[in-house]
C-alpha cells in the first residue's frame, strides 16, 4: 500500500548531541559512500531527494537536570520532525541516517505526526526509553523512546514541542541485552512488547518477529516505522558504534527481521543509527559496519535471497 510507491528520499544526519563520542555525525557520509543510493536505485526504487541536514551547536547549551546538549537534541530533532513529515507529504520514504539515536525522537515525532495510528519497531541492545528523571548518562541518546510516549514528567521546557504521539502498545522491541533499571520498571508498567537476546535464542527470530507483529498491529494494518541502531547486531558484525554490546543478533537475525517487515508491505519508514566509523579499529572493522548497515537496510527495502 505505501511500500508499492517506491519513492524514497534519504535524510542524512550527520548528528552527534545525544551522546559524548564524536565521529557519529560522520556515519551519513560512510553510509552513501559505500554506494547506498545506487543499491537502492537496483531495487527499483527513485531516490527523491537525498540531502545532509546541518545541525549547528547553540551557542549556550546548560544541562537540563542531568541532560545533556538538551537545546542542542532539541533544535536538532526538531527540524528532522519537520523534514520527515515534508517527506511523507510528498509522497516518500523517508529513509534517515544517523548520527546518534536521539535522531529518533525527530523521525517517531514526524511519522507519527503523519501516521497517527502508526506502530514503531525498535530494534536496539538498549531500550533508549529513560526519562530525564532515570538517566544514569544524561546522555539523550538513551531517552527518545521515553520522550515521544510522553514519559517525561515534567518534560524539559526545551522539548515542549515534542508530542506524546506513541502509546505504549504501538512499540516492540527487538534485541535488547543492556537494559537499565529504571528502563526495565517503565518496560513493565507500561506492558511494552519487548523481546531481548533471551526471547530470540528461545524462540527463534521467525517467531519473535511474529509476536512483536502480533502484539502492536493485530490486524496487521498499521503502518510501521524501523527505528534501528546497528548496536542491535553483535559487536563482531558492526564493531564501529559507540555503545557495544556483546551478544547480540547474527547479522542475518537482523536482516530477516527488515526482510519480514518489508514483507508486510505496511513499512512507511526507516532509521539507521549510531554507525561511528572513527570508532573501528581498523579499515576492515569500519567496512563491515557500514556493509552491515546498507544490508539491513536493502532488507527492509525489498531486497530478497531469491
Ligand atoms: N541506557 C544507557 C543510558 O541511558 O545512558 C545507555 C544508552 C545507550 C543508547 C544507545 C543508542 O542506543
Ligand atoms: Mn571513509
Ligand atoms: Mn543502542
Ligand atoms: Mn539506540
Amino acid at each position: 500500500r505505501f511500500y508499492g510507491r517506491k519513492n524514497v528520499a534519504i535524510l542524512g544526519c550527520p548528528f552527534n548531541g545525544g551522546q559524548a563520542r564524536s565521529g557519529v555525525e560522520t556515519g551519513p557520509l560512510h553510509v552513501l559512500e559505500h554506494g547506498l543510493e545506487e543499491q537502492l536505485q537496483s531495487l527499483d526504487w527513485t531516490i527523491t531527494s537525498c540531502k545532509n541536514l546541518t545541525f549547528t551547536p547553540p551557542a549556550s547549551d546548560p544541562d537540563e537536570g542531568k541532560l545533556k546538549r538538551p537545546r542542542f537534541v532539541s533544535e536538532s530533532t526538531h527540524k528532522v520532525a519537520s523534514e520527515v513529515a515534508d517527506i511523507i507529504k510528498s509522497g516518500s520514504f523517508p529513509l534517515t541516517i544517523g548520527g546518534d539515536h536521539s535522531l529518533a525522537i525527530g523521525t517517531v515525532s514526524g511519522v507519527f505526526s503523519q501516521f497517527p495510528d502508526a506502530c514503531l519497531i525498535w530494534i536496539d541492545a538498549h531500550a533508549d526509553i529513560n526519562t530525564p528523571a532515570s538517566t544514569p548518562s544524561g546522555n539523550i541518546h538513551g531517552c527518545p523512546v521515553s520522550f515521544v510516549m510522553g514519559l517525561a514528567d515534567p518534560c524539559p521546557p526545551q522539548f515542549e514541542w515534542v508530542k506524546p504521539l506513541l502509546k505504549a502498545n504501538k512499540l516492540a522491541y527487538i534485541g535488547l541485552r543492556d537494559v537499565d533499571s529504571g528502563e526495565r520498571e517503565i518496560l513493565k508498567k507500561h506492558n511494552i512488547a519487548a523481546y531481548s537476546m533471551h526471547h530470540v535464542d528461545k524462540f527463534g527470530i521467525g517467531k519473535v518477529v511474529e509476536m512483536a507483529l502480533e502484539r502492536v498491529n493485530p490486524d496487521g494494518s498499521a503502518p510501521i516505522h524501523l527505528s534501528l541502531d546497528i548496536d542491535a547486531l553483535d559487536p563482531q558484525h558492526a564493531p564501529a558504534t559507540g555503545t557495544p554490546v556483546r551478544g547480540g543478533l547474527s547479522l542475518r537475525e537482523a536482516c530477516y527481521i527488515c526482510e519480514a517487515l518489508a514483507e508486510t508491505g505496511n513499512l512507511v519508514s526507516m532509521d539507521i543509527m549510531e554507525c561511528n566509523p572513527v570508532l573501528g579499529i581498523d579499515e576492515r572493522s569500519v567496512t563491515s559496519t557500514i556493509s552491515a548497515a546498507c544490508s539491513l537496510v536493502r532488507c527492509a527495502m525489498g531486497e530478497t535471497l531469491l
